[in-house]
This record gives C-alpha cells, sequence and structure tokens, in this order.
C-alpha cells in the first residue's frame, strides 16, 4: 500500500475516534436517562447475544483490578485510568483468607474495604463482576482458603462434603449480604452487573468424580439461591449447570471456546492473560499489544461480547499474599503496570481497538453475522441488518508471515500479516490491530538520592541447631499445619556423626560432603561451621548439594 494511503487511513483512524469517543461512552455507559427501566424488567438480563443491561445490549469491556493488590489511595486512579482505555467494566475476585484470617473475626479495613472498593467504581460510572470464590486461585496464598478452614475435621475443599459446603455458603452468605445492604447489586441501583461462583473447576473436576458433579451443581444453586437479582457465571466450566454461564478464560477465546453452556446464553471471556505472572526466577513474560489486540477482535469476530483483561492492572502482592513462589510484583507487563503507570503502547492500541469495536456496536449487536472464507488465511466476518445502513466486516488475516491484500465488495484492501481490520459501515478501515498509531513508553528506574519513607528494617535469621528445636519427628512434617501459614519456612535439622575412620585414609584426597535433598534449600555445616547453601527451584524442589571439606 502507499505511504499517503496508510498516513490518510491513519488519519481518518484519528479523526473518527476523536469525535465519536465521548458520545459513544455515555451511550455504552448506559447513562441515557430516556432508557428508564421498566419495573417489571431485569436490570441485567441476557441473551444468546449479549449481556442486556437495563434493556440495551452491552459490549463489555472489563478489566481485573485486585483491591487487596494496590492501596485505597491508588484506586480511585486506577479506574479513572482503566475508564479512559475504555473499559466499562472492572472485575475483581473477593479474597477469603484476607477478611477472615481468624475463623469468625471478619476484616474488611485499608486495602482490604470491599465495599469501598465498588462503591469507587460505581461513582466513576464503571460497573463490577464481583467473583466470589471462595477458592480464587489468583496466585495468592492458598486459593483465598483461609488457614483454620484446613483445621475443620473431615473437611475436603471443593467437593461435596458438608462440612466445606457449610463453610463456604456461610462465607458466600457474608460478602452477599454484605453488598446487600449496601445496596451495590445492578438491581438494586448499584454497580454490580454479574457475580461468580467457584473458579476454573474444570481443572480439577475429574479427581472428584461424581462429588465433583454434584459439588459444581450445588455451588451454582446455593450462589443463585443467595441472590438472583444479577446473573451468576462460572469461568472455564464445562458442563456449568444452566442456572449460571459458563466462561472462557484463555489467550486464544476466539478459536478455543466451545461457546457457552446454552443457546440461551451469551459469549463471554472472563480471562484474557495480558502476559504471565511470574515465578521467582522466571525471565520477563511479554504479550505484545499487537497480538492481544488481535486475540480480542478474534473473539469479537465469533460473536463474543465480553472480554476481560487479566490483569489490567496487576499491582503489588503484599506480604506473604503470594502463592509460592510468584513474585510480589504481579503482572507488571499489564496495561497499567505495577505503580498504576500507563504501559504504551498496550493501552494506547487497547484503548483504540475499544474505539473501533464501540463504533463498530450497533452492527456487533444487532447485525446477522455471515462468515465468508476467502482462502486458506483470508476470512472476512460481517455483522450487517437487512434492510438499514447498520453494517461493520472484520477482515482477518492469519497468515503469521504475509502481508495479503483482499477484496471485499469491489474494493482492495491491504491487510498486515497476523490481522485484523475493522471496516466501519464495511467500508472505512477504522482500526488494524497491527497498525500501533498509539506512542510507545519505556520505563526507567533511577536510584532515589535519598529516601525520606522507605523505613528499612533488616534481621538476620538465625539457623537454629537441632538442639534448639523444640519438635522432634523422625519424618518430616507437613509444613502448612506445622506454621499454621503464620510463615513460610520451617528449618529441618539432622546431623551425623562421622568417625575419623570413615574418612579417606590418603591425605591427597578430599572428603566430599554430599547431600541429596528433597527440600527447597539446605545450610550445611561441619563441625558446626558454616560449609555452604543449596536450592532447588518452583519446577524442582530436590537438589544435590556437593561440597568439598577442607
Ligand atoms: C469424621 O469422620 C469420621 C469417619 O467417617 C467420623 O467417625 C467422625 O465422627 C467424623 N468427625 C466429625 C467431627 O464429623
Ligand atoms: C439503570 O438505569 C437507572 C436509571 O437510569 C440507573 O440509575 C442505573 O444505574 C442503571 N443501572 C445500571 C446497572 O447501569
Ligand atoms: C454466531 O452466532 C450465530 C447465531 O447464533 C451462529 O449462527 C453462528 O454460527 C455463530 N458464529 C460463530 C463463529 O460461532
Ligand atoms: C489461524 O492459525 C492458527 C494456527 O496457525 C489456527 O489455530 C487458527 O484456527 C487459525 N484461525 C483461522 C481463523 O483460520
Ligand atoms: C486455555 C488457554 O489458552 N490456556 C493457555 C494460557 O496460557 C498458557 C501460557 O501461555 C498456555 O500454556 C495455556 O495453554
Amino acid at each position: 500500500m502507499p505511504e499517503f494511503i496508510r498516513l490518510l487511513l491513519l488519519v481518518i483512524l484519528s479523526l473518527l475516534l476523536k469525535s465519536n469517543a465521548c458520545a459513544k461512552r455515555a451511550r455504552d455507559l448506559n447513562l441515557n436517562p430516556k432508557r428508564n427501566p421498566n419495573p417489571n424488567r431485569p436490570v441485567v438480563a441476557y441473551d444468546a447475544r449479549s449481556l442486556i443491561i437495563n434493556g440495551s445490549r452491552v459490549l463489555l469491556f472489563y478489566g481485573s483490578i485486585h483491591y487487596p493488590r494496590s492501596t485505597p489511595d491508588m484506586w480511585p486512579d486506577l479506574i479513572t485510568k482503566a475508564k479512559e482505555c475504555g473499559l466499562n467494566v472492572i472485575q475483581t475476585y473477593v479474597f477469603w483468607n484476607i477478611h477472615e484470617p481468624v475463623q469468625g473475626k471478619l476484616n474488611f479495613e485499608g486495602n482490604y474495604d470491599l465495599l469501598k472498593y465498588i462503591k469507587l467504581i460505581g461513582d466513576s460510572g464503571l460497573w463490577v463482576t464481583l467473583r466470589t470464590g471462595p477458592y480464587i486461585e489468583a496466585e495468592w496464598n492458598m486459593g483465598g482458603f483461609p488457614y483454620w478452614l484446613k483445621e475443620v475435621p473431615n473437611i475436603t475443599f471443593r467437593s461435596y462434603n458438608e462440612p466445606f459446603m457449610f463453610h463456604m455458603k456461610k462465607y458466600a452468605e457474608t460478602i452477599i449480604k454484605m453488598v446487600k445492604a449496601k445496596k451495590l447489586f445492578a438491581d438494586q441501583g448499584g454497580p454490580i452487573i454479574m457475580a461468580q461462583i467457584e473458579n476454573e473447576y474444570t481443572n480439577v473436576q475429574l479427581a472428584y468424580r461424581d462429588l465433583g458433579t454434584k459439588y459444581i451443581k450445588w455451588a451454582a444453586e446455593m450462589a443463585v439461591g443467595l441472590y438472583n437479582g444479577v446473573p451468576w457465571i462460572m469461568c472455564k466450566q464445562k458442563n456449568a449447570p444452566p442456572t449460571v454461564i459458563s466462561t472462557c478464560n484463555g489467550r486464544q477465546c476466539g478459536d478455543t471456546f466451545p461457546g457457552p453452556n446454552g443457546p440461551d446464553k451469551p459469549s463471554l471471556w472472563t480471562e484474557n492473560w495480558t502476559a504471565q505472572y511470574r515465578v521467582f526466577g522466571d525471565s520477563p513474560s511479554q504479550r505484545a499489544a499487537e497480538d492481544l489486540a488481535f486475540a480480542i477482535a478474534r473473539f469479537f469476530v465469533r460473536n463474543g461480547t465480553l472480554n476481560n483483561y487479566y490483569m489490567f492492572h496487576g499491582g503489588t502482592n503484599f506480604g506473604r499474599t503470594s502463592s509460592s513462589f510468584v513474585t510480589t510484583r504481579y503482572y507488571d507487563e499489564a496495561p497499567l503496570d505495577e505503580f498504576g503507570l500507563k504501559r504504551y503502547p498496550k493501552f494506547g492500541h487497547l484503548r483504540d481497538l475499544h474505539k473501533a469495536l464501540r463504533l463498530s456496536k450497533k452492527s456487533l449487536l444487532w447485525g446477522v453475522q455471515s462468515i465468508q472464507k476467502v482462502s486458506l488465511d483470508l476470512e472476512i466476518t460481517v455483522y450487517e441488518k437487512a434492510g438499514t445502513d447498520i453494517c461493520a466486516a472484520f477482515m482477518t488475516n492469519n497468515n503469521t508471515k504475509l502481508d495479503l491484500s483482499i477484496n471485499f465488495r469491489g474494493v482492495d484492501y491491504f491487510l498486515p500479516a497476523k490481522s485484523i481490520s475493522i471496516l466501519l459501515d464495511c467500508k472505512t478501515v477504522v482500526f488494524n490491530m497491527n497498525t500501533v498509531v498509539s506512542q510507545h513508553s519505556s520505563r526507567n528506574f533511577v536510584l532515589a538520592a535519598e529516601s525520606k519513607i522507605a523505613k528499612w528494617e533488616m534481621f538476620k535469621e538465625v539457623v537454629p541447631t537441632e538442639a534448639d528445636l523444640e519438635i522432634k519427628s523422625k519424618v518430616p512434617r507437613e509444613l502448612y499445619h506445622l506454621n499454621k501459614d503464620a510463615s513460610d519456612y520451617a528449618w529441618y535439622s539432622t546431623s551425623i556423626n562421622i568417625d575419623r575412620r570413615d574418612l579417606p585414609m590418603r591425605s591427597d584426597i578430599i572428603p566430599i560432603l554430599m547431600i541429596a535433598s528433597f527440600g527447597h534449600a539446605l545450610a550445611a555445616f561441619v563441625n558446626g561451621e558454616y560449609v555452604g547453601f543449596g536450592h532447588g527451584s518452583n519446577v524442582e524442589k530436590s537438589h544435590v548439594f556437593k561440597k568439598a571439606v577442607v
């Protein structure tokens, strides 16, 4: 394509995006007072095409931001930036173990102020999806289960098990009641449009056999029984009960999602990883803005109407809240980095994508889909409403290497490799996934000359000797029970007495201390003197320590 046409397209794109953005956003957020809800109509409903809020179909752009991974001071800024990127919903888990660290003692203060967080989001004109868990995974300590739950007699987590179901229900009830009392559900006038029970249960369901099937059915019924004013979803849940909507989690839901659990339910993508969380020792994980944009557009091309960025802002795993080996910096590569700074071009490119999709909203939500496979790599999907000028086309070039051109309704269009172009009115290209118009940014760290706020404390851990240890046991003890989740560490200590006669007789051969350890780390001493340290990794915990003893 000649350069000037390319430039022209970019100019048109920017103009279209700018002029329409504000009006469209107000409409998308459904702030139009003329559409007063009919008292007999549910505020949040859905059909096979999309969610329907206050009687209007909606395209939903979600971002996950977890309140305990930032501070209340940061929340307003994070929410404002999410809105600026064109999101209309914030999704968060509810973290049981921070709210009830000790059975019956609830904590909703500071970073844990769930209700304040939901209210702030609502006040900014955004909606909320509440993922109640109680098991949340989320690279969070014990997936959100508090330690005391483990001590409940005869409990089996996430199964059709009376003690577990009793506590799960009690907790879910507590959360739902609190939220309800503050009128935060959409049908009460609040911002919560959807709730989730359980989390990616399909991953483990087989292991529970029949009890798993019974449990998931019970969980759905229990949730809907607690509150039925908004829809409940289950993510990554094959055979989800009909009372809830099953949704997709993954990277390529446009191609991997087999569809929701019923013809009356919309296609929703509740986790689309913006990068990957990291564990200590991992190399940086990146996901290009172009690739992310491609996958999202692909989902909308294939009937999707809701996408969630997991994470939009990852934030920080404070204290001991992260699961084992996960770094304190969580999804730093997300559109907002750990500190809440915009990460360009990801932030800008996705903002442009959301605008382009919004411009095609009428076609996407009211048009009829037709797919034309042009060649192995080229595909055109049109959403059109007969008898009107409502029309949007999505042209896909699935070839990762070749730029191709495509003829659509008599006009030739240039399609860069692995990209989707969005044609507004089926004529004007308003967006191409591979053409990043947004600015770029880079982040530098500069050592502060002097910090006024940082008060560092240093600890030197004393490695106890066997004699100091209170608990004696011939076999290693299970750590979680032993520490009651108050620490991640325990020292196991053992000693071996070696007689001089057990050592090599020749003075030119140095004895070697060799320890095959199943544990994560070890410190070795000879005659009371420290000789060395060895450790495994998150993947392979066992390791062999070898050291010549001189
Ligand atoms: C736990 O299970 C055992 C064996 O089924 C039973 O004897 C015991 O009463 C149960 N304990 C509680 C507290 O339910
Ligand atoms: C539905 O419309 C009413 C009246 O305009 C509004 O107060 C309410 O916030 C809307 N609900 C949602 C979930 O947007
Ligand atoms: C999209 O939905 C329509 C109407 O239900 C259906 O005919 C079509 O097969 C769906 N397309 C895809 C790609 O799933
Ligand atoms: C695009 O290619 C990938 C793998 O190369 C394949 O999995 C996917 O189904 C293709 N999509 C289309 C729309 O052809
Ligand atoms: C469901 C799905 O697409 N899962 C993928 C998520 O991303 C990881 C890491 O890239 C893949 O290994 C999974 O297959």
